[in-house]
């Protein structure tokens, strides 16, 4: 999230769109409720379903799943064709004036640079015009046809109104009443918020989605406002700090990168990865990576990183290409991978192509599972009849089970969608044979590095000199590691006039006085500040609200407390609010200050052509995002589902789905088409069960006991289906059985021309836990992700469906 929960009860209008947060998430959804009653605002959703959320909204519009790039570039259309935005916000706080390269081109949905064979881009061209000094060339007039506005308003023409309900199905007048709502918050008194998960992550163009919603929110001025910004509401409950921490496969923690092969020195990986500024006089706040990284490597090798050994840049694996959940599975199924280890995970369940998975985990010789629960993974060799058709005795693999403790069998910080870190408290001991998963990893690394103390092995290095300071190794603590995330200074640091700032062996206060020189140690530079000479910061409960609904005494938010980011482009340049009553921070003469920590230097006056966007090498926010961003493009276009009802684009363009997808060569046979499978479907979750998890608790299986699927009334009318039949539901990869759930929710509509119908499944069954035996809802799904984030299409796939 740009801003937080609480921040929502500020908005003047609520988008919920690819989100259901009714269900997905009742508790920070009393936020919108507060928006809609006490402020007047209008809440709208737009879903392939009308859902829970829809329920209470003041407006729905029905949407085809795996449309939604078409429908908000038709939003950026309407805007600047009735030019409907904030003028003076688009020219000083985005890259609006920038002018870009000539040889940057767009035809037949490809941008310039690409390669077919590899199905890549060379981006060289996707970038600014240089004047002599290396700076971006800009023209404030906004006259040169090269700027990115004026390549935008072209970019998006094609996105209108006729085109964008013949591609999602959502009435004309519906999606008009979307556009006049949001472009009513151009005006600076007015902000709209954007609320989003799943319906939008889930699509094979689902980053460049996000980034549409993002650059309307820019063109409205809304980005940095409070009751504005971008807001994903995020998953498990500690996911984004699963993300902060830089646990996928190409991050390292705080969001740096991960080097790659061709960066086999510590000089080339930082020559790629600190920015230049792109004009003069910007904070690029990125150009203090060096002193995250050094302190990261410090805490990783501790007195084992040095100058010499460049801080033990060596031990850190290159990656040759992105290791996420469907490369390695795929990798398991061409037989390379030997073990996995599967913690707080139940792949079997969790991801597509279930059938597929099922082989991938046939081929390992060992798995090891780390869980609270007897899962669907654990027990993938098991024959369950047409569930899990297989036969015990083929599969080699050996399967062991460690016991885990879940969240609440322990201390520790749960970071939540506000960026928030919230500590918590062991409520109970782990039953039996149960262990933290701190208890389990630290035995299993100490067990480990005394085998290649004394075996030796391929690469022992990283292991052998891995800092392990705990005072128990086989079991770290909560708190232990909290600290080593928020660090310690290893010497006395310095302020600039030579003043002793932090004492040696003290936690840092914040990431400001990090080092490159080896004297700080931490490794989640984001996170400094959580857990100080203070004390644990996390573990705040002062709810005292310094304006607008900010609690800065309440846990602890990164980066610095900052509760909404981007909060210095609440302000005009001169520094006056856009609007008075939402001020949130202010210049005092001297400094920066107010209800929220301001996202600025704090001592950089009013008016001095220092831009906003301080992580930006711009200064500005992105309306065109160049370099080497984001893979399939520095504009958002809109690409079909790889399965989609939709044969021949409505934008009259030959490349149809997303150019920059990974295929692999096996995958494609498993790919159906609309002659065989006619139906759209999308897949969800409800709020009485939480994934393939609570229904192991009797009580939730009571409420919702067995796989069901929603299907429109018309569709069931033809197909002869009555409420509660059993119905099979196939795609090209497999097939489940459900209970029908005939409805009105789910509005027949009308896709070019043609009718189309779609099929909701929700995906929470199995054949473990205390409901129904019953099949994965992902037998159906495919196995193909976002281009830029491998996220899985779970959300726009092909079906049939038959009366059993
Ligand atoms: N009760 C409960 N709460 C949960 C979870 C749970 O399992 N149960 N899971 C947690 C996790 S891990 C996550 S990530 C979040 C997920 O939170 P959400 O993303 O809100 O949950 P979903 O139900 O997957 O999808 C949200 C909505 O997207 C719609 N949708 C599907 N396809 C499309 C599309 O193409 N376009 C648009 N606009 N909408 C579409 C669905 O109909 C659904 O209403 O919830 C978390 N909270
Ligand atoms: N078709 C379809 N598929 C989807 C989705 C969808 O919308 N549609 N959603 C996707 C999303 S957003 C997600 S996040 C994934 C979720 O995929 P998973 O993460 O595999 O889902 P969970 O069922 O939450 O499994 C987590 C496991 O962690 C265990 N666990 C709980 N607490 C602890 C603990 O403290 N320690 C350990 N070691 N284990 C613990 C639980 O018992 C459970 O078995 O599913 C994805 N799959
Ligand atoms: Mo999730």
């Amino acid at each position: 999230m740009t801003n937080n929960w609480v921040d929502i009860k500020n908005a003047n209008v609520v988008l919920i769109m690819g989100g259901n947060p009714a269900e997905a998430h009742p508790v920070g959804f009393k936020w919108v409720m507060e928006a809609k009653i006490r402020n007047g605002a209008k809440v709208m959703v737009v879903d392939p379903r009308f859902n829970r959320s829809a329920a209470v909204a003041d407006f729905y519009a029905p949407i085809r799943a795996g449309s939604d790039g078409a429908f908000l570039l038709g939003v950026i259309n309407y805007l600047l064709t009735h030019d409907q935005i904030q003028h003076e916000y688009v020219r000083s706080y985005t890259n609006a004036p920038f002018v870009v390269r000539e040889d940057f081109s767009f035809h037949e949905g490809l941008f310039s640079g690409y390669d077919a064979e590899k199905r890549s881009y060379d981006k060289s061209s996707w970038a600014y015009e240089r004047d002599a000094q290396g700076y971006a060339v800009v023209d404030p007039t906004l006259q040169n046809p090269r700027c990115v506005i004026n390549l935008l308003r072209q970019h998006a023409a094609r996105y209108t109104p006729e085109v964008v309900t013949q591609l999602t199905g959502t009435p004309e007048k519906d999606f008009l009443h979307v556009c006049e709502t949001l472009a009513a918050t151009s005006a600076p008194d007015l902000t709209s918020t954007i609320l989003f998960a799943l319906g939008w992550t889930h699509h094979t163009n689902g980053t460049q989605i996000i980034r549409t919603a993002a650059m309307i929110q820019l063109l409205l001025g809304n980005v940095g406002m409070a009751g504005g910004g971008l807001n994903a509401l995020r998953g498990h409950s500690n996911i984004q700090g699963y993300t902060d921490l830089g646990l996928l496969s190409l991050r390292l923690p705080g969001y740096m990168n991960l080097p790659k092969d061709s960066q086999q020195t510590l000089d080339n990986y930082m020559q790629a990865v600190v920015p230049h500024a792109d004009e003069p006089g910007q904070v690029n706040y990125w150009h203090n990576t060096p002193k995250f990284f050094v302190s990261l490597m410090k805490t990783l090798w501790g007195e084992h990183a040095t100058p010499t050994n460049n801080w033990g840049y060596d031990w850190l694996p290159k990656w040759d290409r992105s290791y996420d959940m469907l490369a390695y599975f795929e990798m398991m199924h061409q037989g390379k991978v030997n073990g996995y280890i599967a913690q707080g995970f139940n792949p079997l369940a969790a991801m597509p192509d279930k059938n597929r998975i099922r082989e991938s985990l046939s081929k390992l010789r060992f798995l090891v599972t780390m869980d609270p629960l007897d899962t669907e993974t654990s027990n993938f060799w098991q024959n369950e009849g047409t569930y899990n058709d297989v036969k015990p005795e083929d599969i080699q693999t050996e399967v062991f089970r460690l016991p885990a403790s879940c969240f609440a069998e322990e201390n520790g910080s749960i970071v939540n969608s506000a960026r928030w870190l919230q500590w918590h408290f062991e409520g109970a001991k782990p039953p039996g044979d149960a262990w933290n998963d701190g208890h389990i990893i630290g035995t299993i690394f100490t067990k480990l590095r005394a085998l290649y103390a004394k075996e030796g092995g391929a690469y022992p290095e990283p292991v052998l000199n891995m800092q392990w300071n705990y005072r128990d190794p086989e079991d770290p603590t909560p708190e232990e590691v909290a600290k080593e995330a928020n660090g310690y200074a290893l010497a006395d640091i310095m302020d600039d006039k030579g003043k002793v700032v932090v004492r040696r062996g003290e936690l840092l206060p914040d990431f400001a006085v990090m080092k490159d020189d080896g004297s700080t140690a931490s490794f989640c530079w984001i996170f400094a500040g959580s857990w100080t000479q203070a004390g644990n910061q996390m573990a705040r409960r002062d709810n005292t609200d310094t304006g607008l609904g900010t609690t800065p005494g309440w846990a602890w938010a990164w980066p610095a407390n900052r509760r909404i980011l981007y909060n210095r482009a609440s302000l005009d340049v001169q520094g006056r609010p856009w609007d008075p009553k939402r001020q949130i921070i202010a210049w005092d003469g001297q400094r920066w200050g107010g209800a929220d920590v301001p996202d600025y230097p704090v001592t950089s006056p009013p008016n001095s052509g220092v831009g906003p966007y301080i992580m930006h090498s711009e200064g500005v926010g992105l309306l065109f995002a160049g370099g080497d961003k984001l893979v399939d493009g520095p504009f958002p276009e809109h690409y079909e589902p790889t399965e989609t009802p939709v044969l021949s684009s409505a934008l009259g363009k030959t490349a149809l789905r997303n150019p920059a997808a990974r295929f692999y060569a096996d995958e494609k046979p498993r790919m159906g088409d609309p002659a065989q499978y006619p139906y759209v479907a999308t897949t969800y979750s409800i709020t009485e069960l939480f994934r393939h998890w609570t229904k192991h608790s009797r009580i939730n299986a009571i409420m919702q006991p067995e796989q069901f699927v929603e299907i429109g009334d018309k569709l069931a009318g033809k197909l002869g289906i009555n409420a509660g039949d059993m119905v099979r539901v196939s795609s090209h990869r497999g097939y489940i059985e459900a209970k029908a759930v005939v409805t009105k929710r789910l509005k027949r509509l009308s896709v070019m021309g043609k009718d189309l119908d779609q099929v909701g499944v929700p995906c929470h069954w199995g054949f473990k836990g205390a409901a129904r035996k019953g099949y994965l809802a992902n037998t159906l799904t495919p196995g193909i992700g976002d281009a830029n984030s491998q996220t899985p299409e779970f959300k726009a796939f092909l079906v049939n469906v038959e009366k059993v």
